[in-house]
């Protein structure tokens, strides 16, 4: 689309009262309500036409780029072919090929996948595999389940239970009963301005010996962790910590669950960080760029030997008390398997790998910059940190995000940290284009 037509595609705003909107403050967006009507690779438009580059593919799930063509057509012809087939005791052929083709590119190991609606209805379908496959072990006494402070695993009651960003879990009483945390690993005394994983830390993951040690391993279900905490701020894994959470996961029968909705399908620069980092869980939650945010979806991706476990019992007998009316659905179902071609023939988990020292070097020249206390990336995933405004935490982001927002960029903010997750698509000089629409309003924020 070029420039010139955007404001052309301009719409009327609707009444903005009836909806009541997630994560947000609904009173403050209503009396300056920001609205994308349209959006194409690596832009979105307002409603009243302005162009803003995406540099957070939508919420870090465009991974291919906005509307992309295979994608869209894909669900065209899905939706005119089969709309909807009961999820439960039938089946079609597309969710069959989406589960082989998700495999396929999944870690050596993974070889199932359960099909959900969204990333928290993916984390609480894991929990609840890992409950039940303890279960039908015979170990019915592992209930534990281990998050981590900072976690974030969506917004269900087994998602929050194990997450760790308190106001997500202060309203809404006691939760999930038997739920432990690990610290977070993020520190800035020792990690500011790491490039890819920092080398300090890998000895926080010993901190699971001593939960284990306090509720005895015969307790615990499961640790779930993202191998790169997203929505708290980007942290990184340091060097050697998951493969240290493995290890001790294995010496005492835990599973181990990577939530890599954030995480996965190439953000960072390979199909799963698991993959990239020579890590593999027993459970992995995808959502978000399994259709590149074209229609929800999400998956829990199984190890063999829990599918296997489910196996048995009478052969009509269901195996696992679980799924939803949506499962699978057609049209995620058709749009997840584009999605994939697109990843796959346009190379883009390559690309977000080859593109990361790029994304990184622009990253790390905001150092020196007003208020900047961190830089730190890996593919392309990336966080510039704040210092805070006294008494107004995340004032000073807000005022970033606005600013950027204004000059044509789209970032996102938590806490006072910025986050940069853009569709793999991005091209070097957009990456500058970001960086530089950031460097200006750090500057003007002075
Ligand atoms: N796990 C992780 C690691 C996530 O990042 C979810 C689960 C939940 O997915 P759903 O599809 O239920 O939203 C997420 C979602 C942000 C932000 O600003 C991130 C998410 C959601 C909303 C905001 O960082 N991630």
């Amino acid at each position: 689309m070029a420039d010139n037509t955007a404001r052309d595609l301009a719409v009327d705003l609707p009444d903005l009262q009836a909806y009541w909107m997630p994560f947000t403050g609904n009173r403050m967006f209503k009396s300056n309500p920001r609205l994308i009507a349209r959006a194409k690779g690596m832009h979105c438009f307002t409603s009243d036409g302005k162009k803003l580059l995406d540099a957070v593919a939508g919420l870090w799930c465009c991974n291919a780029g906005h509307c992309h063509p295979r994608i869209v057509e894909a669900i065209q012809k899905q939706a005119e072919t089969l709309d909807y087939s009961m999820a439960f005791q039938l089946g079609h052929p597309t969710v069959f090929e989406l589960a082989n083709r998700l495999t396929e590119i999944a870690p050596e190991g993974i070889d199932y996948a359960f099909f959900v609606n969204s990333g928290s209805e993916a984390v609480d379908t894991a929990l609840k595999m890992a409950l039940a496959f303890h279960r039908l072990r015979g170990e019915g006494a592992r209930t534990r389940l281990i998050g981590r402070a900072r976690g974030y695993h969506g917004v269900g009651f087994g998602g929050i239970s194990v997450g760790g960003i308190s106001p997500n879990r202060k309203m809404f009483g006691a939760q999930l009963p038997g739920v432990d945390h690990l610290p977070h690993t993020h520190d800035l005394e020792h990690n500011a301005w790491s490039r890819g994983l920092p080398a300090w830390g890998a000895h926080l993951a010993d901190e699971l010996e001593n939960i284990v040690a306090l509720h005895d391993a015969s307790t615990i279900a499961a640790v779930i962790v993202e191998p790169i905490a997203g929505s708290a701020g980007v942290l990184l894994p340091p060097q050697g910590y998951l493969a240290r959470i493995r290890e001790i996961c294995d010496r005492h029968g835990i599973l181990l669950i990577f939530d890599e909705v954030i995480t996965a399908f190439g953000r960072a620069g390979d199909a799963f960080a698991a993959s990239r980092f020579g890590v593999t869980p027993d459970l992995i939650t995808v959502a978000k760029g399994l259709t590149s945010g074209a229609v929800p979806m999400g998956a829990v991706l199984a190890a063999g030997d829990i599918y296997d476990t489910f196996m048995t019992g009478p052969d009509a007998a269901i195996e696992f008390f679980h799924g939803y009316t949506y499962s699978g659905h057609p049209l995620a179902a058709a749009a997840g398997c584009a999605t994939l071609d697109v990843y796959r023939e346009e190379g883009l988990f390559e690309r977000a790998r080859d593109l990361g020292k790029t994304f990184e070097d622009a990253l790390h020249s905001l150092k020196g910059e007003p208020h900047v206390i961190d830089v730190r990336n890996l593919g392309l995933i990336g966080a510039v940190e704040l210092d805070p405004l006294a008494g107004q935490p995340t004032a000073r982001a807000m005022n970033a995000f606005r600013r950027c927002f204004d000059d044509g960029v789209i970032i996102r903010t938590t806490g006072d940290t910025l986050a940069f997750s853009p569709p793999l698509i991005i091209e070097e000089s957009q990456i500058e284009e970001v960086v530089e629409c950031v460097r200006g309003a750090l500057r003007a924020s002075r």
